[in-house]
């Protein structure tokens, strides 16, 4: 059974890692704490602080069960996901909820992270009946030619804090439809929910050894896994430091891996844009989730004409945002996760004013009364930056927006595209032709038009270009790409060597 956590209240579980169907305790002995980002005096509870030993326990129990996982046909595999779609289902609220209070993203928001992983559950669980191959004409006669696909073996799964369920279940339910057995490290700040997951699963009914989960840091289990020679595939979700380190050794130790990393997105609305939608736009991509994904909105790029409108109805509009606890249905920006982030968040407002960019709304942390005790951060507002700024051109992974002013739509597209991300942009125009201008020229993996730059739907491919990743997509039909290897098959029934580039062709 999945455990719900009371609110205010710390708890004193220690919580172990799970391998080969088992929950054990770590080699290490050690162990750290979840701590709640609206109220860092809550404990979530403790985890182990596992080291390369489990790992390794890990990857054997994932190795030992590959065989038989691979043998079961695809669709009665995702006869087990069905099952957690259902079991999802029945304890969205109470997972949602214990979301809010592990990583702070607010109650609404956190059952639209469990609904991913739902509807990521049934869209790969369906894929168990697809997992198409293709068949095509041999250049021969009475030769057959075709390719299917086939599981990787042991693959590694490593995800961030901001969508805890969502992100896990992008990577883990097409790995295991596909017929792979995993090792996943959560991230150290979000360990509880992910947990939850994973006790989903189980009680769906995955043979042991299918999953083990080990919890702990990057440079002791994350590191570990990606050096362990039997695991063929790594996917990642992460900073672009990590990505780019974890990248470098899969690509010396020949591993297939997927890296989905930062984001500098942005909203354009040019002079025919509805300037309300596009503020509405704003207002959910850059502080949902309190800026925390790597699709937000953390630039608006507005023609002049619309420039001083646009600020007027934003300022007016994030000053009303209520900050606070995530649990209050009242609250719409909830805490960030960690004091590291916090901090991290508002050196960049400092670099912003240091740039003299405009700030007109929030920059502090957020003290007053039980505020202090988490990690609230205001919703902040940067005007007249120039594009070239640093907090025009880094990820800051916080409720902070920097409006940039362009004189043309081709300016807006220059604009959009100069930075080294290109994950998510976005378009505002009533006019059709540059609509489809903008979805050919922008420079990115995801674009919307008169929409915001979040909100992506599990059936399409989910990733980026540039420095955002390394050209994989996750979900959609791309999803099982990453855990699937391709084998091409030859049937010759002519009962004759035929030699394949000759005998047609004069040889
Ligand atoms: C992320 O920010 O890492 O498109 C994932 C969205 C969500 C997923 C975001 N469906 O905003």
């Amino acid at each position: 059974m999945t455990k719900t956590l009371e609110k205010a209240k710390t708890s004193q579980d220690v919580h172990h890692n799970f391998i080969g169907g088992e929950w054990v305790k770590s080699e290490s002995g050690k162990t750290f704490k979840s701590l709640s980002p609206a109220n860092n005096e809550i404990v979530v509870g403790q985890f182990a602080d596992s080291n390369a030993a489990d790992v390794k326990k890990a990857v054997d129990a994932a190795e030992k069960a590959f065989p038989e996982w691979k043998k079961t046909p695809a669709p009665e595999r995702a006869e087990i996901l069905f099952k957690a779609a259902h079991l999802l289902e029945e304890r969205k609220e109470e997972i949602a909820r214990n979301m809010t209070i592990e990583m702070g993203k607010v109650f609404k928001e956190a059952k639209g992270d469990v609904q991913e992983a739902i509807d990521m559950a049934k869209y790969a669980a369906g894929e168990g009946r697809r997992m198409w191959g293709q068949t095509v004409p041999s250049e021969l006669r009475n030769k057959f030619a075709m390719s299917i696909r086939q599981p990787m073996g042991v693959v590694g799964v490593i995800t961030p804090w901001n969508f805890p369920v969502a992100i896990p279940s992008w990577k883990m339910l097409p790995a295991l439809v596909s017929g792979n057995t995993i090792v996943f490290k959560p991230a150290p700040e979000t360990p509880f929910v992910a947990m939850q997951f994973v006790q989903i699963l189980q009680e769906a009914g995955l043979p042991k050894g299918v999953v083990n989960f080990v919890t702990g840091g990057g440079p002791e289990v994350g590191m570990p896994i990606v050096e362990d020679p039997r695991v063929r595939a790594i996917s990642i979700t992460g900073s672009s430091v990590t990505g780019r380190k974890v990248a470098g050794r899969c690509g010396e130790l020949m591993k297939k891996i997927s890296c989905e990393l930062g984001g500098k997105n942005a909203i354009c609305l040019m002079d025919d844009g509805d300037v309300d939608l596009a503020i509405d736009g704003a207002l959910w991509g850059g502080f949902g989730t309190s800026g925390q994904r790597c699709t937000a909105t953390s630039r608006v790029i507005v023609h002049k004409k619309q420039y001083q409108n646009f600020i007027d109805g934003f300022l007016a509009r994030a000053k009303a945002l209520k900050i606070g606890d995530g649990l209050d249905t009242t609250v719409d920006v909830g805490p960030v996760v960690s004091k590291k982030q916090l901090e991290m968040i508002n050196g960049y407002v400092k670099v912003g004013k240091d740039e003299k960019a405009k700030l007109l709304l929030g920059g502090e942390i957020m003290t007053e009364g039980d505020l202090a005790k988490g990690c609230f951060h205001q919703p902040t507002i940067f005007g007249e930056c120039n594009a070239k700024m640093r907090i025009a051109q880094e990820e800051i992974f916080g409720p902070v927006v920097a409006v940039i002013p362009v004189d043309s739509f081709q300016e807006a597209i220059e604009v959009a595209n100069g930075t080294e991300y290109g994950l998510s942009l976005s378009m505002y125009t009533r006019d059709v032709n540059r609509a489809f201008s903008a979805i050919e020229e922008f420079e990115s993996g995801i674009v919307y038009i008169n929409a915001p730059t979040i909100g992506a739907e599990i059936q399409l491919p989910f990733g980026g270009i540039k420095q955002t990743g390394n050209g994989h997509r996750e979900a959609g039909i791309t999803g099982i790409e990453q855990f699937t290897e391709w084998k091409s098959v030859y049937v010759d029934y002519s009962g004759t060597l035929q030699r394949a580039q000759i005998d047609n062709y004069g040889g």
